[in-house]
């Protein structure tokens, strides 16, 4: 496969319908550490033995040519354990403060993220390097990834859980800018947009796609080439847990590979 998307949930899912939509010939597979979901409330030591760990195994397993990170959290905290554990390369998802700021006419921008997310020196950094003159209303929404797995396996959301969320940002005056910086909260966009009409929603999807594109063409010289694999049906890892396997099915994957 070209590249193996990972999340400790759904929220990959979000990334990989954006990879799909722009590269339909890229093979991909999932891999989602379900049964440490949410990764967000997790100790960092633990969380980054964890996330070698099990992604070490599936590239083993699978074998893809590029691994993608498709988790703010993970990426926020793991990338360098995950580029010095495996030699294929490993592209991260962040929160795209970047292009928020570049959007932002107010140079007020929100961030609707994971608690670790938000709280992470990363996070610092990334808003002095791209958005320094701007300020960032940070708001800490863990319950949101609660709430998109329950509407991906059909269950209702808990509306007030996304008006709680949004809250902080409807207060701050001058706001025209939300950043979607986990990778579940595109999946509820359609519920979200409404409580907030008049901004502008950004979430990665689109520059973790690009970049893809480009490690892929890049790697064409280095990589062995994959014959006639390109295009081959996509597939899952989903190991451990089987009631995804539904989920996974109607997002184009066929489970599991274990
Ligand atoms: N989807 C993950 C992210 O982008 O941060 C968060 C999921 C979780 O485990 N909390």
């Amino acid at each position: 496969i070209d590249a193996l998307i990972f999340d400790s949930g759904v929220g990959g899912l979000s990334v990989s319908e954006e990879i799909r939509r722009r590269m339909p010939d890229c093979s991909l597979g999932y891999l989602c550490d379900n049964a440490a979901l949410p990764y967000g409330t997790k100790r960092d030591d633990w969380l980054i033995a964890r996330i070698v760990a099990v992604c070490v195994n599936a590239c083993e397993l699978a074998r893809p040519r590029v691994l993608v990170i498709a988790c703010n959290t993970a990426s926020t905290l793991a990338l360098e354990a995950l580029r010095a554990n495996l030699s294929i390369p490993v592209i991260g998802t962040v929160p795209a403060i970047k292009p928020a700021a570049e959007a932002s006419r107010s140079r007020t921008i929100g961030l609707l993220a994971t608690g670790a997310t938000v709280h992470r020196p990363y996070l610092n950094r990334l808003i002095t390097d791209h958005a320094p003159d701007c300020r960032v209303v940070r708001v800490a929404a863990d319950a949101l990834v609660t709430q998109a797995e329950s509407h991906l396996a059909g269950k209702s959301v808990d509306v007030r859980a996304l008006q709680l969320a949004v809250a902080p940002l409807k207060a701050a005056a001058d706001l025209d800018v939300v950043v979607l910086g986990c990778t579940h909260f595109p999946l509820l966009r359609g519920l979200l947009e409404p409580l907030m009409p008049d901004v502008r929603w950004i979430d990665s999807g689109v520059a973790i796609a690009r970049r893809l594109n480009q490690v892929l063409t890049d790697a064409q010289s280095v990589f062995a080439p994959q014959g006639e694999a390109s295009g081959a049906p996509s597939w899952a890892t989903a190991p451990w847990v089987e009631s995804l396997a539904p989920i996974l099915r109607r997002f184009g994957y066929s489970p599991p590979l274990s």
